[in-house]
């Protein structure tokens, strides 16, 4: 009874939080589209037809596939769609708990989902997941050892690994002269962030995880804490420095803020990090306008995952995507799109040698033993979404 109440109580929060109580989407048949579900928009409604493809038997004719945005080369959703005449119906969020609101809302359309570590037990431990049949999934076995049966998902019974990678700032190399920003002081310090508006902005990731986990860390704790007064403390420093941001962005920062030099310093990906340096290198001194680093208080490491709902009625075709996606060749392609690690230990001889190099993707072990994992908060999750909405409403 207990637990039922929490469950019902984090369905009502995240929708609140997230104000997407009104997109329930249409329930899962067997027997194929209805009319209806045909007419509505594709990307909040997907439909959810059972597994039947005449002309590829055993497939389903579409599937819905729901990942964070930029997150692939899209060019494998065609290739995938070519050489296997199912429609990739592909839809984008920018966090976690966007993802589980969409779910905690009716969304039983969507197939396969990209959770992060902690959200998969989260999600796992609120039925949301499929165990998935890892006999249908052959190219598990290209898969690195470090990135397999995770804590937070045993054996690989729901997930297989997609993408792994860090969580630290990006910053703009003229407003850092000398040295490197090597601090999360430059975003949570008041009179350091106040430079930094100063000096062309600051952005921070519109994810609370990610973000109350930064200023934990900041302030010497676990970025799994879940102590009152550390969270109190952690939710006051985020109220001092609040006037002193221009933006929350996980969606589009790289291109939108950061390419453009609107601001000069944000929270950020790795991924993101390490696309905006190379892409503003000058070939021939090899200086760059921007740089990525990891702060010395430690930052979040994070597994992203592929998943198949637990409302999926295409569970097959499902895991004949995930196959797909784990292949050698089209698991470089995703690395060398992303410039996220990539746990595909076969992909490697395909991934651009930069990228392999380049150590604010695959960093080395300095860095790595400053790095933590998030992990499921249990009911504490209610205390971070208590400090997200009075950061975000104030
Ligand atoms: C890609 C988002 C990376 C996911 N745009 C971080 N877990």
């Amino acid at each position: 009874m207990k637990r039922y109440f929490w469950i019902v109580s984090l369905v009502l929060i995240t929708l609140i939080l997230n104000g997407c109580g009104g997109s329930a989407p249409t329930p899962a048949t067997e027997s194929g589209n209805t009319p209806a579900a045909e007419t509505q928009s594709q990307a909040t409604t997907p439909s959810n037809s059972g597994d039947s493809n005449s002309a590829n038997s055993g497939l389903a004719k579409e599937l819905n596939v729901y990942n964070w945005s930029d997150y692939i080369d899209e060019s494998l959703l065609s290739k995938y769609e070519q050489e296997y005449g199912v429609k990739i119906i592909y839809d984008t969020y920018a966090s976690n708990e966007d993802l589980l609101a969409k779910l905690q809302a009716g969304a039983t359309g969507y197939d396969v989902i990209f959770p992060s570590d902690y959200m998969v037990g989260q999600m796992i431990e609120l039925g949301l997941l499929a165990e998935i049949d890892k006999s249908k999934i052959p190219n598990l076995k290209n898969m690195n050892d470090f990135n397999l049966n995770p804590p937070y998902d045993p054996d690989n019974k729901h997930c297989a690994p997609y993408q792994w990678g860090t969580t630290g700032i990006s910053y703009q190399t003229k407003v850092f002269p000398d040295t490197p920003p090597d601090s999360w002081a430059y975003l949570f310090d008041p009179e350091k962030a106040k430079a930094m508006a100063e000096a062309g902005g600051i952005n921070l990731l519109n994810d609370q995880r990610e973000l109350i986990g930064a200023v934990l860390k900041y302030l010497g704790y676990s970025l799994n804490d879940s102590d009152d007064a550390h969270l109190q403390e952690a939710k006051e420093t985020l109220l001092k420095i609040k006037p002193y941001i221009k933006t929350f962005n996980s969606e589009d920062y790289q291109d939108s803020l950061l390419l453009t030099g609107e601001v000069a310093i944000s929270q950020s990906w790795s991924g993101n990090g390490a696309q905006v340096v190379a892409a503003t290198t000058d070939e021939k001194t090899g200086n760059s306008k921007w740089g990525y680093i990891i702060p010395k208080e430690g930052a979040m490491v994070w597994q992203d995952n592929i998943c198949v709902t637990a409302t999926s009625q295409k569970k097959e075709t499902a895991e004949h995507f995930i196959n797909f996606l784990l292949d050698a060749q089209n698991g470089a392609a995703i690395t060398n799109f992303t410039y996220y690690a990539s746990p595909n230990e076969a992909a490697k001889e395909f991934i651009n040698k930069e990228i392999l190099e380049d150590q604010s993707v695959y960093p080395p072990k300095e860095v790595t033993d400053k790095l933590e994992w998030a992990k499921p908060l249990g009911e504490a999750v209610f205390k971070y979404d208590q400090i997200w909405t009075e950061i975000k409403s104030q």
